[in-house]
C-alpha cells in the first residue's frame, strides 16, 4: 500500500513561515512560482484559490506537499515541492485579510487568467475585489510596503495590474489611495512553464514514482523560465537560486514569450482543433499546422525586438517543447479566453503587418480558426456570450473582429481573408462550410 504523503512521511522540513502569499492556485502556480520559493527556505507561501475547493483541502492533508512531474519526451522525474505552507479555499476570506495585513508577508504572487484583470463595474467578488480588499485591510493595519507580482500571460502585467487597482479603488479614500500608489510595488513579469491540467494517470504515475499517495500532482516540462523587474520593498526569496532573473527592461523578453510562444499555442489551438487535432504534440507535427507555425514566427520575427540569432534559437528550442510526447497539451485549454489571449499574442504583429499593407497567412488563420471554434466547441471566454452568438450570424467576421478591435473590423481586405481562410480549413478537413 502506498503511504499517505505528509512532511513527516516523505521527511520534508516543517513548513516555513509565511512570508509570501498567492492568489490563484492551480497547476501553474504549483509547478512555476512554489518550485522556485523552494530554492529558499526561509520563506513559506499561503496560497489561496477562489474557485476549487477541493485542492486546498487535498493539500491540506498533505501538509501543503504534492509532486512535481518534470516530463521530457521520454523520462519523468517527480520532485515534491515544499514552498506551501498553507493552502486556503476562497472561503477562508478572514485568514486572506489577515495574511495581507501581516507585516512579515513581502509579497503577493498572483496567476488569476488574463481574463482575472478585467474591471468593469463592482469589483466585489472578483480577484481583484479581494487583493483591494487584502490591501485596504493592510493599509488599515500599519500599512508595511509590499510588492504585488502578476504572473498571468499580459504585456506589461506589473503596469495592467496597477491600472486594475486604480480602477476599482476609485471610491476609496484619499489615504488609502496614497498609500497604494506609494507603498505598493508592482512587479513586471515574464513567466513560462508548459503545465497541462493534471489527468488521473498522472495520480497513478505519482504514486509509482514517489511511493506516496499524492492527490494534487502537477506535470510540466523541464523548461522554465522566470524573468522580473521592478521592486521588492520588503526582500523577496531568493528566487535567482532556481534559474529566475531580475532584469531592468521586459519588453523584448515579452513579445518573445508573448509572441513565439503564446501566440502560436493560439494558433495551433484554433486551427489546430479546426482540423480535427487534440494535443498541442499532435498540432506541431500536421503538415498544415507545422506550415504556419513556421510561417507565424517568420512573420513575428519582423517586428521582435532580440536579435536573429536569438530568436532563431528560441524557436528551435519552442519546436521541441511542443513536440515533446511527455506533456500532452490539450488545445482546448489552449482555446479558452481568446477574447483576453488574442489582443496579446496576435495582434500586435497582425496590425504592424496590415500597416505595411501585408496580408499574413499566419495571425489569419488564427482568427478563422477562433471563429469555427466559437462556432463549433464548448466556450469558455468571459464574453463568449457576446462572442458565440456573433460568430454565428450573417456577418460573423465582421462582427468577431469588431467586439476585438474595431479597426479590424473596418479592414475589409482583413474581413475577406479571414473568411476565405475559414473555407479552407473546412476544405483541408473535408467539411462543408
Ligand atoms: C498557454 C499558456 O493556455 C495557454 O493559453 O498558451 O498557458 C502557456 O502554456 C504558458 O504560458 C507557458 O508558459
Amino acid at each position: 500500500m502506498t503511504a499517505r504523503l505528509t512532511r513527516a512521511s516523505a521527511g520534508v522540513r516543517p513548513p516555513a513561515p509565511v512570508r509570501a502569499v498567492h492568489l490563484g492556485l492551480g497547476a501553474f502556480h504549483r509547478a512555476h512560482q512554489a518550485a522556485y520559493t523552494m530554492a529558499d527556505p526561509d520563506w513559506g507561501v499561503a496560497a489561496y484559490t477562489f474557485r476549487n475547493t477541493e485542492l486546498p483541502r487535498t493539500l491540506t492533508e498533505q501538509d501543503g506537499l504534492f509532486s512535481l512531474q518534470v516530463r521530457d519526451d521520454g523520462d519523468t522525474e517527480a520532485v515534491i515541492v515544499d514552498a506551501i505552507s498553507r493552502a486556503h479555499p476562497g472561503c477562508d476570506s478572514e485568514q486572506w485579510l489577515a495574511d495581507l495585513a501581516s507585516p512579515e508577508v513581502a509579497l503577493l504572487t498572483l496567476t488569476i487568467t488574463e481574463a482575472g484583470y478585467r474591471v468593469s463595474g463592482d469589483p466585489d467578488g472578483t480577484a481583484i475585489g479581494r487583493v483591494l480588499a487584502g490591501l485596504r485591510g493592510r493599509y488599515r493595519a500599519g500599512g508595511a510596503p509590499i510588492a504585488l507580482v502578476p504572473c498571468d500571460n499580459l504585456p506589461g502585467n506589473g503596469g495592467v495590474l496597477r491600472e486594475a487597482i486604480r480602477t476599482a479603488a476609485a471610491r476609496e479614500d484619499a489615504g488609502f489611495r496614497a498609500w497604494a500608489e506609494d507603498q505598493v510595488s508592482f512587479v513586471d513579469t515574464v513567466v513560462d512553464r508548459i503545465t497541462p491540467a493534471t489527468t488521473e494517470q498522472d495520480l497513478a504515475t505519482a504514486a509509482q514514482l514517489t511511493g506516496f499517495e499524492d492527490r494534487a500532482p502537477v506535470v510540466t516540462e523541464p523548461f522554465s523560465e522566470w524573468l522580473l523587474a521592478g521592486d521588492f520593498p520588503l526582500g523577496r526569496p531568493a528566487w535567482e537560486e532556481a534559474g529566475a532573473r531580475f532584469v531592468d527592461d521586459l519588453a523584448a523578453y515579452e513579445q518573445r514569450k508573448l509572441w513565439f510562444l503564446n501566440g502560436a499555442h493560439t494558433l495551433l489551438a484554433y486551427a489546430g482543433l479546426a482540423l480535427g487535432c487534440a494535443t498541442v504534440d499532435e498540432a506541431v507535427r500536421h503538415p498544415v499546422l507545422a506550415r504556419l507555425t513556421a510561417l507565424w514566427w517568420d512573420v513575428a520575427s519582423r517586428h521582435a525586438s532580440l536579435r536573429a540569432q536569438e530568436l532563431a534559437d528560441y524557436r528551435q528550442r519552442l519546436l521541441l517543447r511542443f513536440s515533446s510526447r511527455g506533456v500532452r497539451h490539450n488545445l482546448l485549454q489552449i482555446a479558452s479566453d481568446g477574447s483576453q489571449k488574442i489582443p496579446a499574442r496576435i495582434l500586435p504583429v497582425l496590425l504592424a503587418e496590415r500597416a505595411a499593407q501585408r496580408m499574413p497567412d499566419a495571425p489569419v488563420a488564427a482568427l478563422a480558426g477562433w471563429l469555427i471554434h466559437l462556432r463549433e466547441n464548448p466556450v469558455t471566454d468571459p464574453c463568449a456570450d457576446e462572442l458565440v452568438p456573433l460568430a454565428r450570424s450573417a456577418d460573423a467576421v465582421r462582427a468577431v473582429l469588431s467586439a476585438v478591435d474595431s479597426s479590424l473590423a473596418e479592414d475589409r481586405e482583413l474581413v475577406a481573408a479571414v473568411g476565405d481562410h475559414v473555407q479552407r480549413l473546412r476544405e483541408a478537413t473535408g467539411r462543408i462550410a
